[in-house]
């Protein structure tokens, strides 16, 4: 059952729901008005990557979040509530083995699943984030990434509107996490226990060049912490890759 909250509009086609909910959000639409679409003739990625899929093939959807009371430095966590709350769908429909990848995939094994595209919209004076995510119901992904689906997975065909039902039930308890101090540490530990990324030998693309370590956990502001050959990183954002599993250890916490 659907949280009442949410204002939820399917679309046949759009260019984008993330361009649509922002353009929405700036002309003042509510917190959780939603829409999802069968097929994006534009649909966007982070870095002007693209996120394309057959229409029917992949749930794609977008969900506007106001919450005007977070701490900025709160803010990026709202792409891990997200990312979280499908693995957890996906565990009310018995589908296990998703995991997130730092910062906004959910991948099985090493092929992407799921991608999460959470943009900051500029809508004083309140601020509000736009976030999509596309979840491969039966589209394998295009032939240049190393992706999957919920049918190769499961042999199963999920519907897609009870899928997004599930997730936006989860996004709503979820985001309740990010308020409060005592949440906070609760939304860190959850999403410590879904990265697959922890544990792992990975090299992050940043701005200025490469750095390579082993993820060890994420820091009270939950970014990712990673021991490099210089100590200690905290790592904001950049894409990242997973070379080597090295098994996990507690000294992130
Ligand atoms: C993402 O970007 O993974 C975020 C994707 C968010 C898509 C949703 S759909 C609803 C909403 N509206 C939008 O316009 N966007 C959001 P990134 O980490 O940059 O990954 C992009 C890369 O994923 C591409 O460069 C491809 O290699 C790959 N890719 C594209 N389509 C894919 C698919 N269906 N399945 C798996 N990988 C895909």
């Amino acid at each position: 059952m659907r949280p009442h909250n949410y204002k939820v509009s399917h679309f046949g086609e759009i260019d984008s729901t993330n361009t649509q909910v922002a353009a929405a959000a700036r002309a003042g639409a509510p917190d959780g008005t939603v829409y999802w679409a069968d097929f994006q003739s534009a649909g966007r990625g982070r870095l002007d990557r693209v996120w394309e899929a057959p229409p029917g093939s992949c749930l794609m959807a977008s969900v506007l979040i106001r919450e005007p009371l977070l701490a900025l430095d709160r803010v990026h966590a709202i792409t891990g509530v997200v990312a979280l709350s499908i693995i957890e769908a996906l565990g009310d429909f018995d589908i296990a083995g998703a995991a997130m990848k730092w910062p906004n995939d959910v991948l099985v094994g090493e092929n992407k699943l799921a991608g999460v595209l959470a943009e900051l919209v500029d809508a004083p004076p309140r601020a509000a984030v736009v976030v999509g995510f596309g979840i491969n119901v039966t589209y394998g992904g295009p032939p240049e990434a190393q992706a999957t689906s919920l049918a190769i997975m499961t042999g199963r065909t999920l519907d897609r509107a009870a899928l997004l039902d599930a997730i936006l039930n989860r996004v709503a308890m979820n985001r309740a996490l990010l308020r409060d101090d005592a949440g906070w540490q609760t939304l860190r530990e959850r999403l410590e226990g879904v990265l697959s990324t922890i544990g792992q030998e990975v090299v992050v693309e940043l701005s200025d060049g490469s750095l390579t370590g082993h993820a060890v956990g994420l820091s009270e502001k939950g970014y990712l912490l990673l021991d490099t050959e210089q100590g200690r990183r905290e790592v904001v954002t950049g894409d990242l890759r997973h070379l080597r599993s090295t098994g996990r250890t507690d000294s992130g916490k």
